[in-house]
């Protein structure tokens, strides 16, 4: 493991950097790229942001979203960028695996391989480690790391704007993940200089196609089924709901569904499983003391957060579900606390 000295030392001369994230990256992991990539460069870095997919449009007006390398359109090129790199940054990720086919390259490679993330269990590939699983975003971090650089002042408009865009997406508009004061410190330092947080949020959330919002109003009114005695529902999906609303899955952003789901009075646990040939996609939110991290862990072969959490399942949707019905009264008494 490096010292953060020898990091310090290392970005003191100028170097070819790759960012990446993880696969379907969300508003965290494009703040933390883009906002790293940002600084960086005004570091004078010759930096590349490499994602593993494509993501949803509602973080395509992010500043620098036009120059994104996105692995499963351009791989050629991602695989080149990362094998060239002398630093490579694995950012809201820990674990190789979760970014496809560009992992076995940043394995492989000779840079540098720095992580920033706030996921638990990170595995053991990072030279250097940023990882705190209480802080509320990767973009938190970067942030700190901006500032054990030194480099606080140099936090543009465009840096905070990126930064403010993960830190609202992983707290759901600063509700969640709340850990620490630390999100409203730096929401407040970000605000002074000078971001529009109206216009952010307007941005990442009211920025529904109208066929995506009906597609969730659809789950919810025809797919979702109550177990109130255990306050969960569920949500089973498959192709044909999303041909039926012209969704397309890879940019399917499912947290706005499954927010809507948990917002109802009573609900502690709200779990979407999605089918569509392969294995059944499952994701899980909570409340308190509902642990889906290690549900999901024990029985779906997952992981994540403790209130916000992903697995699979091999068998179909329908022996999906009567396993999870099988295991949930794990969760009873958690389930039960007010
Ligand atoms: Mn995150």
């Amino acid at each position: 493991m490096m010292q953060f000295d020898e990091v310090r030392q290392l970005l003191s001369q100028r170097k070819k950097i790759v960012l990446t994230n993880h696969n379907n990256p969300d508003g965290d992991a494009m703040g933390s790229a883009l906002g790293l990539c940002h600084f960086l460069r005004k570091l004078d870095h010759e930096v590349e942001v490499v994602v593993p997919t494509n993501y949803h449009e509602s973080l395509h007006w992010l500043p620098g979203n036009e120059e994104v390398i996105v692995a499963e359109t351009q791989l050629q090129k991602a695989i080149d960028l990362v094998k060239d790199a002398d630093i490579v940054f694995s950012l809201d990720y820990n674990g190789l695996d979760r970014i496809s086919f560009v992992g076995k390259t940043i394995e492989a490679c000779n840079a540098v391989k720095i992580m920033i993330d706030h996921h638990l269990e990170p595995e053991n590939f990072a030279d250097y480690a940023l990882h705190d699983t209480k802080s509320s975003s990767t973009v938190e971090l970067v942030y700190d790391f901006i500032g054990m650089m030194g480099g606080k002042e140099m936090i543009d408009v465009d840096i905070a704007t990126c930064i403010y865009t993960g830190l609202i997406s992983d707290t759901g508009r600063f509700k969640h993940a709340l850990f620490t004061r630390k999100p409203f410190d730096i929401a407040a330092d970000l605000y002074e200089r000078g971001i529009d947080p109206t216009e952010i949020s307007r941005q990442i959330f009211d920025s529904f196609q109208e066929k995506e919002l009906r597609f969730n109003c659809y789950c919810i009114s025809q797919k979702m089924t109550m177990l109130m005695e255990h306050h969960t529902a569920y949500i089973t999906i498959d192709q044909a709901d999303m041909d039926q609303f012209g969704i397309d899955y890879k940019t399917f952003e499912s947290g706005a569904l499954l927010a809507q789901g948990m917002s109802i009075r009573g609900i502690k646990m709200l779990v979407l499983f999605i089918e569509r040939g392969g294995p059944v996609k499952i994701s899980f939110r909570s409340r308190g003391d509902v642990n889906v991290r290690d549900f999901a862990n024990r029985h779906f072969d997952g992981g994540g957060h403790k209130n916000a959490s992903g697995g699979r399942s091999d068998v179909n949707v329908a022996e999906t579900v009567e396993k999870f019905l099988s295991v949930l009264p794990e969760l009873h008494s958690s389930l039960q606390e007010v």
